[in-house]
């Protein structure tokens, strides 16, 4: 019998957290369930993506640890897909801790550590510091301070 292991995230700019995260679940079990964030459920979180959602489950359904990538569409879905894949864990990274308690009641509810240090927000941020528009609103506001300081020599 298979121990079936469940998950969901956005996965936006996969990077090395997501996999330890996707790695340590898949330990718990025989089989990994990844549920990825459609962009249109992704609006309704107010989480805009860089990745679109194709190609997003695209990565995701092509690593060694995930046995099968199913879109995630709604909060609501959670219950259904623990029934219908049998999942016997639902796991998250800790940032969610307690946030899926309810679960308790369909299968065991586990929240692994998050890898620090990383994450798709910062990978933004450190993206859009070599944008040229964002480089050329440095230069303006450096320009701004230089003037201001000029008149308290
Ligand atoms: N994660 C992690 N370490 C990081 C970043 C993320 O362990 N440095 C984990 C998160 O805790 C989460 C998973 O990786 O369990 C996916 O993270 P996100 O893509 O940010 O997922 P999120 O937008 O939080 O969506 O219904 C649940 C939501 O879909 C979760």
């Amino acid at each position: 019998m298979k121990r079936v292991v469940l998950t969901y995230g956005t996965f936006d700019l996969f990077h090395a957290g997501h996999l330890s995260l996707l790695k340590r679940l898949k330990d718990l079990g025989d089989y990994l369930v990844v549920g990825v964030s459609t962009d249109k459920f992704n609006e309704s979180k107010g989480k805009k993506t860089i990745i679109s959602f194709q190609d997003r489950i695209k990565i995701i359904s092509e690593l060694k640890c995930v046995d099968l990538a199913i879109p995630e569409e709604s909060w609501d879905q959670k219950i259904e897909d623990v029934k219908r894949f049998n999942a016997s864990i639902f796991g998250m990274g800790h940032d969610w801790e307690g946030h899926f308690d309810f679960l308790r009641n369909h299968c065991e509810v586990i929240y692994l550590p998050r890898t620090e240090g990383i994450s798709s927000t910062l990978l933004k941020n450190t993206l859009r510091a070599f944008d040229n528009s964002h480089v050329d609103d440095l230069k303006k506001a450096l320009d701004l301070i230089s003037s201001i300081v000029e008149r308290f020599d």
